[in-house]
């Protein structure tokens, strides 16, 4: 049977570059992108349906009218964001979610992927090579709704056989559409101010230490996991992926060995910096590269070198 894909908030970061790959994989016209606002940019080929997650009875009629067999739900709002809004962060990450998973068992749709994030982990939680299993005690909104996604994502598994799946993503580094309201942010924004400005001011400290991965290697991430046998799968709820672990100190020497006069300074007091507090340095992802094969592609200095050239190219 032919798959046909809809992705729900597809004009997002992530969203973006994943409809690009599935489009390229599964045909342009088997691929439905979805979102709350219309796309900058779309080709004459491309179908595009404007929809608000929240709205049951019209994404119900968004799955009647293309009769999807993959579902792909990207709408969510981010960690630091979520933190100026918390009722409408757990609102849309929740309900949401539970819309699709609800919509999936009643109209018989198979597979659905949804993304978790590092932010499940907390202050409790190892700080390095944080395991797929051990304390979770996450303490910003944007957490406590991606772990509670993740507990549902199992239940629908376990219970209803939803053939779910789920990334933990790190921070994701891209050039193609801007981040939207993340702790990791600072990772992109550098890139698009070594360029501009030649310099760059940064919300975290040197020395707070993240897991990252560049967006080539997310996309490759989510495509493997969805490609992969069911019965390989066995995290239901979401599966760690590591990345690359640098600090803001890290990355401005990266980027000075391409940029030599790039200078970078440190702005205090910022919230997100006490969100990155609680996340953890570096993560183990043993079960994705039992389960699925995974494999980093991209370290530091070839994630830096690439988003450079394009960005440059882009300019
Ligand atoms: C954020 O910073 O909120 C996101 C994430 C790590 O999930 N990029």
């Amino acid at each position: 049977m032919k798959d046909t894909i809809i992705i729900i908030g597809s004009n997002g970061q992530i969203g973006t570059e994943l409809a690009i790959a599935l489009r390229k994989k599964f045909g342009v016209s088997n691929v439905i992108t979805s979102d709350i606002r219309e796309p900058q940019h779309r080709g004459s080929d491309e179908i595009f349906e404007t929809i608000n997650v929240l709205d049951k009875e019209g994404l119900k009629k968004l799955f009647v009218k293309h009769k999807p067999t993959q579902v792909y739900l990207l709408a969510a709002m981010l960690s630091a964001v979520g933190e100026q809004y918390p009722q409408k962060a757990w609102d849309l990450n929740m309900n949401g979610l539970l819309n699709v998973l609800d919509l999936c068992l009643e109209l018989g749709i198979k597979k659905v992927f949804w993304p978790s994030s590092i932010a499940v982990f907390g202050p409790h939680s190892p700080k390095t090579a944080a395991p797929q299993y051990c304390t979770m005690d996450p303490n910003s909104i944007y957490g406590i709704s991606k772990l509670a996604g993740e507990r549902l994502c199992e239940y629908y598994h376990a219970k209803y056989g939803l053939d779910v799946r789920s990334i933990r993503y790190p921070g994701v580094i891209s050039w193609k559409t801007a981040p939207g309201g993340g702790t990791t942010d600072y990772a992109i924004h550098i890139f698009f101010e070594a360029l501009a400005k030649g310099s760059y001011a940064c919300f975290l400290s040197a020395d707070t230490a993240l897991p990252m991965m560049y967006m080539d290697d997310a996309v490759r991430a989510t495509l493997q996991l969805m490609d992969a046998p069911a019965e390989n799968i066995r995290v239901r709820s979401s599966y760690n992926l590591g990345g690359i672990s640098f600090t803001p100190a890290m990355i401005a020497t990266e980027i000075k060995k391409i940029l030599p006069n790039f200078e970078m300074s440190y702005i205090e007091g910022d919230p997100r910096q006490a969100i990155a507090d609680t996340w953890p340095e570096s993560i183990d992802d043993e079960y994705a590269r039992k389960d699925w094969n995974w494999s980093l592609a991209f370290d530091l200095p070839k994630m830096a070198e690439d988003m450079i050239n394009n960005l440059k190219n882009k300019q």
